[in-house]
């Protein structure tokens, strides 16, 4: 299979991040990709391609189609507005957001990352928005090449995209690039791409790409995750979170409990394909968290290695043209096998 990914991730170094008011190290680390690359090649996949820094133009146009353009223009230019302002130099980080009636517009840098940040997760440093645009583009690229004829390709992003909304970011992202990839599906002439699903199998809520595609009937978002009354992201992610006007239905989420094993996860996840299947999609995006695995060290569901090469064959009984995107995924002792387990199991049911 086609991999992709981009080796200026390792300009993102965030850290740390902020939880239950402490500052903790971060999960989210440059080792995340090498442990991939790995698993990747252990298991024989096609050498993963680097794709190359370009003009952030390349894919401009089509990020505009899925963030607004008050925070595409803030991502860049955050980290120095806020540090001319007399921010930390070592990120940027909300300390104070609009309660819900403060409709103001500040110019300081130190304020305007509360209008975008919905959490203390996603550090922006120096390195950040081009790391971000290095994922995105690699997004890009593995969806073009199956618009152009690929039966699948993969994309290792990083950082991950699942949480970054249309005007927020947060939760590690800050470029959605599952939706990025499903742009890129529907703008390449004369593919007509018009139906597409997301599935999002990270075990957090894809809020993100909910918020991107909730008022469209023509993507269809499907989750599952934990349960957001218990977990991450808490103020989504929710079973009757339906889809908006001309969406509605063409949202569906499956929180899960805590400590889920693999049948049981199997079984929503045949569910979550079944209602992809009646949709009829011409292609599929998967947002690949593998955060499901049981000694991940934040995501709190309880799957076994086992279950990964399973979860890649259901996902290729669907038998549509599917561009994986990397999302979460934190146990560096089994992240490689983990994503290379769907992988190896997607093309062997093929
Ligand atoms: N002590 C993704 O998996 N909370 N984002 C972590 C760590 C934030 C996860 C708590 C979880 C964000 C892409
Ligand atoms: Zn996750």
């Amino acid at each position: 299979m086609l991999s992709l990914y981009a080796a200026e991730h390792s300009q993102h170094a965030p850290g740390i991040e902020f939880w239950n008011g402490r500052a903790e190290p971060t999960v989210e680390v440059p080792a995340r990709v090498e442990a991939i690359l790995k698993g990747l090649k252990n298991a024989g996949l096609a050498d993963p391609q680097p794709v190359t820094s370009v003009d952030p133009a390349e894919i401009g146009t089509l990020l505009a189609h899925i963030h607004t353009r008050a925070y595409l223009d803030y991502l860049p230019e955050a980290y120095e507005r806020w540090v001319e302002s007399g921010g930390d130099v070592n990120g940027v980080m909300p300390f104070i957001s609009p309660g819900k009636s403060m409709q103001g517009i500040p110019q300081s840098g130190l304020a305007r990352p509360g209008l975008f940040a919905f959490d203390m997760g996603a550090l922006i440093k120096p390195g950040t928005a081009h790391a971000a645009y290095n994922a995105a583009l690699t997004a890009f690229h593995a969806a073009q090449a199956v618009a152009q004829g690929q039966r699948a390709a993969y994309a290792l992003c990083r950082p991950p995209g699942h949480h970054a909304g249309a005007n927020f970011y947060g939760g590690y992202c800050y470029l959605n690039n599952a939706a990025l990839a499903v742009e890129t599906l529907r703008s390449t002439p004369g593919y007509h791409f018009e139906r597409l699903a997301v599935l999002d199998i990270d075990v957090h809520h894809g809020n993100g790409t909910q918020d991107i595609f909730y008022g469209s009937r023509e993507v269809l978002t499907v989750s599952l995750h934990m349960d957001p009354a218990h977990e991450y992201p808490f103020f989504a992610g929710y079973r009757e979170e339906r889809g908006l006007g001309a969406g509605e239905g063409y949202n569906i989420n499956y929180p899960l409990p805590f400590g889920i094993q693999d049948a049981n996860y199997l079984a929503a996840l045949k569910d979550a394909l079944d209602e992809i299947a009646n949709f009829n999609p011409a292609a599929l995006v998967v947002a690949l968290g593998v955060d499901t695995y049981r000694s991940d060290p934040i995501g709190k569901f309880a799957l076994s290695l086992a279950a990964y090469p399973k979860i890649g064959k259901e996902i290729a009984r669907l038998s549509r043209p599917t561009v994986f995107v990397q999302e979460g995924g934190y146990d560096l002792n089994c992240l490689g096998d983990l994503v290379s387990g769907v992988l190896v199991g997607f093309e062997n049911n093929l």
